[in-house]
């Protein structure tokens, strides 16, 4: 057990007046003001029945209420469950009952999702804008860091979605880990405009209070609100995924970001390397990394120094982690390319109630990442392959497993298989193939039905009409076959 002070009563203890949060509007809160609406939020919370330990799902995108139910759930020392505003019902209601959610906050915008959810699940609802009056006195002042503050559901090769559950001290280490790595500067400002429900745009909040540093909290990424806080608001870091950078390259065109910008903090998918040379003709100090919901965000992450010697690589690892290639249970040697395997304080201790995951998927203390890579002499990482299947569609993790399942429960389709595609935009979209039971079936018919049960970004892009799957002798689906069959047999 390690405790250590609740960061937020830390951090409104050592520097009251300093800005913690600022919205796209230029409303600003202090941490002294964040710490008070968070205690009251808490406050409201217990008044409601909640209690350390409960698990609570919150539903919202970006906004200052987001980071005040953080810091809430923190105060009475419940479990926050942050769920894809994305995704369909069906969906989110996986994982409210996978992990015996019993409350869920939400905002406005998504009261009816929160209505239907409360009509099949046992959860009590409580909205995001009402709040206690008065601050009760019995709150929680210290973390453990070895308590899980959070249960992030991450989807997987085969089956359902799965819980990572997340530690204080995940975050604490991840936090530190970054810093000694990019360095602290008096005047850093973070840019936070990818979704709080995933841990990169999460892990800068907690950046803020560790570090005591202002967060320009944007609702959702706006390519000119972004390109404004940059250029005028002195922001000096921003985290973002390949799909947000090429628009804002778009938009610098030929101007310059000021010197005062350090750091663009790439992440959540590989780069394309035009990208990564453009933004260097450019001087945009870009830091490519890897890292995932298991690893709390960064793992690992090239410096702006060798962004042209090393293009490409996702750097070295952070200081507290430990990173080797394995490849038949033997550590690689320089360049042979073998499964990413990490250890580390920032390490998830496992899955929420999977024990065969996670026997599957840890090693002592090592988790196997299922990535595939390399590191060179020098020990820069190379990712050369994702996880099996994994399709990433602007930074959304889709797997084709389970778009297969849900199609497969259309009445008229025989089979199906679905492949990521290459996409200008998204860098990759799922695509199906599908072999059907009657003609009639129409391409419509099929996106329609993948649109009522799937998330946005999940749906098919193309759909192709095929006479059989490609399968291996043992009647295995060869999805790599997939792509190559367009052409021949579309109708
Ligand atoms: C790229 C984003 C912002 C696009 O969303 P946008 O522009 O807000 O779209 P909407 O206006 O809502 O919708 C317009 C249409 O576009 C479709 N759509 C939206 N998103 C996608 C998508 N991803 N793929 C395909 N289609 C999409 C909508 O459905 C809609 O369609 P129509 O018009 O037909 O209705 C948004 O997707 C976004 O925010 N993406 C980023 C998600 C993310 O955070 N990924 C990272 C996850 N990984 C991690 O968190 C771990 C790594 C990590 O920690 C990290 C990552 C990055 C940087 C730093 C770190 C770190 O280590 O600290
Ligand atoms: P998520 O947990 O949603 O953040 O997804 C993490 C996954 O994104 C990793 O397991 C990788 O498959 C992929 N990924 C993250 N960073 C990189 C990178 N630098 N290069 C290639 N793939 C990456
Ligand atoms: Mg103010
Ligand atoms: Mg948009
Ligand atoms: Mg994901």
């Amino acid at each position: 057990m390690t405790i250590t002070p609740n960061w937020l009563d830390q951090r409104a203890f050592l520097t009251p007046d300093k800005e913690a949060i600022v919205l796209a509007d230029g409303q600003s809160y202090t941490f002294k003001e964040l710490q008070h609406d968070a205690k009251l939020y808490a406050t409201h919370l217990k008044n409601q029945g909640f209690k350390q330990g409960d698990h609570i799902a919150l539903l919202s995108s970006n906004c200052y209420e987001f980071a005040v139910v953080i810091h809430a759930l923190h105060y009475i020392g419940a479990v926050a469950f942050l769920l894809n505003t994305r995704l369909t019902v069906n969906e989110l209601a996986f994982q409210i009952e996978d992990g015996e959610v019993t409350g869920l906050i939400h905002h406005e915008n998504y009261k009816e999702v929160a209505d239907k959810l409360e009509q099949n699940q046992h959860i009590q609802l409580v909205s995001m804008n009402q709040t206690s009056s008065e601050v009760s006195y019995d709150l929680n002042q210290e973390f453990d860091l070895d308590q899980t503050s959070h249960i992030l559901y991450t989807s997987g090769t085969t089956g359902n979605p799965k819980g990572v559950q997340l530690t204080y001290g995940n975050h604490y280490w991840s936090a530190t880990a970054s810093a000694l790595n990019l360095g602290l500067h008096k005047d850093d400002r973070w840019l936070l405009n990818l979704p709080m429900f995933h841990v990169g745009g999460l892990s800068i909040l907690y950046r803020s209070v560790i570090y005591g540093m202002p967060v320009h909290l944007h609702e959702k990424f706006h390519v000119e609100a972004v390109h404004r806080d940059i250029m005028e608001r002195s922001v000096t870091i921003v985290s973002v995924v390949t799909v947000m950078l090429e628009q804002l390259m778009e938009r610098l065109g030929k101007q310059q970001y000021p010197d005062t910008f350090r750091c663009m903090l790439l992440g959540g998918g590989p780069a394309p390397q035009t990208l990564v040379k453009k933004c260097q003709t450019k001087h945009v100090p870009v830091y490519q990394s890897y890292g995932m919901t298991e690893t709390a965000s960064q793992f690992s992450t090239l410096d702006k120094e060798s962004m042209m010697s090393k293009i490409g690589s996702s750097g070295k690892v952070l200081f507290p982690g430990q990173l080797k290639i394995v490849e038949n249970g033997k550590e690689c040697g320089p360049n042979d390319v073998g499964e990413i395997i990490v250890t580390g304080p920032s390490v998830t201790k496992g899955y929420w109630k999977r024990p065969e995951a996670n026997k599957e998927k840890f090693q002592n203390a090592w988790l196997k990442t299922g990535d595939m890579g390399y590191l060179d002499q020098d020990g820069f990482l190379y990712v050369v392959d994702r996880r099996k299947d994994l399709i990433i569609s602007g930074g959304e993790n889709i797997y084709p497993a389970e778009i297969e399942s849900i199609l497969s429960g259309l009445d008229g389709i025989k089979e199906v298989g679905v492949v990521g595609k290459e996409d200008v935009k998204w860098g990759q979209v799922p695509v199906a193939f599908i072999v059907r039971k009657n003609t009639t079936l129409s391409k419509e018919e099929i996106s329609d039905y993948a649109e009522a049960n799937l998330a946005k970004y999940k749906v098919p892009k193309d759909i192709y009409f095929i006479e059989q799957l490609p399968r291996n002798a043992s009647k295995k689906l060869q999805r790599h076959k997939l792509l190559e069959v367009i052409g021949e047999e579309e109708k």
